[in-house]
């Protein structure tokens, strides 16, 4: 079902700052930035390999306003680590399998995602405390996200 992790998502509050402390470090580079409005964030995404179906990044996110996702994130724990997204071929078809299997998708239907790919969240509490992201990468399959 799970093809690569795809990105782990980091929660900030500089996105600029973050990204030039990644960049610098580990010499990675930006491939993609986007306002997610949906999602509440502000975010980058950082090219670390390529993988079955898609790469591999850490997606940094500052929040659009401490009521999102990100912004109560930060809020209570501060910055870390906020999601772990896996690759799948058809986040449709793992959506209704994974559901299946009692745990809780937070999505009705897929959603849009960075570079234009189809996303939905599992939710951190029957997730082992992870909140988990199901990621279809753009050039796979015809699910178009819904908006
Ligand atoms: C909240 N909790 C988390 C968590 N966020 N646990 C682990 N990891 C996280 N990131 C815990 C929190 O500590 C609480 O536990 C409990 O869940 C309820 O949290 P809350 O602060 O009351 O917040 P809720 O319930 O209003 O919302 C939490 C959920 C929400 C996970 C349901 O954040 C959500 O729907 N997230 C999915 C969308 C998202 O995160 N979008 C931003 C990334 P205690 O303290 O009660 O034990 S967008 C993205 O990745 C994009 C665009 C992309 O990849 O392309
Ligand atoms: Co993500």
């Amino acid at each position: 079902m799970f093809m690569r992790i795809d990105h782990v998502g980091i929660a900030c509050h500089d996105l600029e700052e973050k990204i030039a402390f990644f960049e610098r470090t580990f010499d990675l580079r930006v491939v993609a930035r986007e306002t997610n409005e949906e999602q509440g964030v502000k975010e980058a995404l950082l090219h670390i390999a390529d993988g079955e179906g898609g790469g591999s990044y850490i997606q940094l996110l500052e929040p659009l306003g401490p009521d999102t996702p990100v912004g109560k994130f930060l809020a209570k724990r501060g910055e870390g680590v906020h999601h772990v997204a896996f690759g799948v071929p058809d986040v449709a078809e793992a959506m209704r399998e994974i559901g299946g299997r009692g745990v809780r998708v937070l999505d009705a239907e897929p959603r849009h995602g960075t570079l234009g790919s189809s996303i939905a969240f599992l939710h951190p509490k029957d997730m082992g405390g992870v909140l988990t992201e199901l990621v279809q990468a753009p050039d796979n399959g015809d699910a178009a996200p819904g908006h």
